[in-house]
């Protein structure tokens, strides 16, 4: 593995660590950065895991997510502080630094030796130690590699097992995705050797919702779900009114999505979500779709082929329309014949 004497190297010697992972992280994001800050505790570095903005209630669990320094929450300064000192940036799970919102310009600045694991395709160069594969099913995926590589795997225990089994169990949608490759799976084998509980993990990701979430998919499918068939695609709309009417929180809309790809013919799905500062774009394809460049093109954003999300600041009604806009000039890729 390219650059990993450096990087071992680096870690010859305990060092101030901090670990920014990217604005709403996912589980893959949180998964690593907890998992990798766990592993580098146990070599002695002083660690800390910084999210610019809050994960979602069902990553509660995750060991060590209380842990987690969330900028966004009143704790810029010591986000700020931490970043500016460190010997050493872990930047994990994004392929451009401006998801690290308003952390971004600090860690540009930072005298710290920046190391970036991840798995998304980027035009982006940064850090000083890249590991970047974007055939990784995830980060987390990446990230036991690495361990491997350094000769670490000793010290991972059921806790980093778990975390960076999350990681790549919902990147993957449970190893439905086409990313799952055979090396997902080694790599899961070997996250069991360590302890991994895969019923455990898997049910306190999937069978941990509040009731509201469901009356909430009641309400979605309802009234929320536009289907169009003649291009192959269903989306969602949510508004701000229906944030405050269901008191959804991050992560409540999570999976959503997946109920309009799931359609017989759908290849392309999207959840179209009002914030308070802008609308947001969660996109899902199928096949040959890339849905990361048409989300870079249109929605200032990127991802995966398959996966991707970006940002609108029209109205809600008008990105839905920019939307089923971009879906009729796209009518050709959505039918192939
Ligand atoms: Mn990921």
């Amino acid at each position: 593995m390219e650059n990993i004497l450096p990087l071992k190297a680096l870690l010859a010697s305990p060092k101030q660590i901090t670990i920014a992972v990217h604005q709403r992280p996912d589980a893959d994001a949180l998964g690593t950065g907890l998992g990798l800050a766990a592993l580098l505790k146990k070599q002695q570095h002083q660690v800390h895991v910084i999210a610019p903005t809050a994960y979602p209630a069902f990553l509660n669990w995750l060991p060590g997510a209380q842990e987690v320094i969330i900028c966004s929450r009143g704790q810029q300064q010591k986000s700020f502080e931490l970043l500016n000192k460190a010997d050493i940036i872990f930047c994990v799970d994004f392929p451009t630094l401006n998801r690290l919102h308003e952390m971004e310009s600090v860690v540009r600045n930072a005298a710290a030796t920046t190391v970036v694991i991840d798995h998304h395709p980027t035009t982006e160069k940064f850090g000083d130690l890249i590991f970047r594969e974007p055939g990784a099913a995830a980060t987390a995926e990446l990230l036991y590699e690495i361990i491997e590589a350094l000769g670490a795997q000793a010290l991972v225990d059921q806790d980093i097992a778990e975390c960076l089994y999350a990681g790549i169990m919902t990147d993957t949608g449970s190893f439905r995705n086409p990313n799952t490759t055979a090396k997902t799976h080694c790599v899961t084998a070997s996250l069991m050797r360590h302890g991994a509980d895969v019923a455990k993990v898997s049910r306190l990701v999937y069978e941990n919702n509040p009731v509201s979430k469901l009356e909430f998919l009641g309400f979605a499918l309802s009234h929320r779900f536009v289907l169009l068939k003649e291009h192959n695609t269903a989306y969602f709309f949510i508004s701000v009114e229906d944030y405050q009417k269901y008191h959804l929180q991050i992560g409540d809309t999570e999976g959503l999505v997946n109920h309009a790809l799931a359609i017989k013919g759908i290849v392309l799905a999207a959840v179209i979500k009002e914030k308070k500062d802008a609308v947001r774009l969660s996109l899902r394809s199928s096949g040959d779709i890339p849905v990361n460049l048409w989300a870079k093109e249109y929605f200032e954003g990127g991802g995966h082929k398959n996966a991707a999300g970006g940002t609108s600041y029209l109205t809600l009604k008008e990105t839905v329309a920019k939307f089923e806009n971009l879906v009729k000039t796209k009518h050709n890729i959505l039918n192939p014949s």
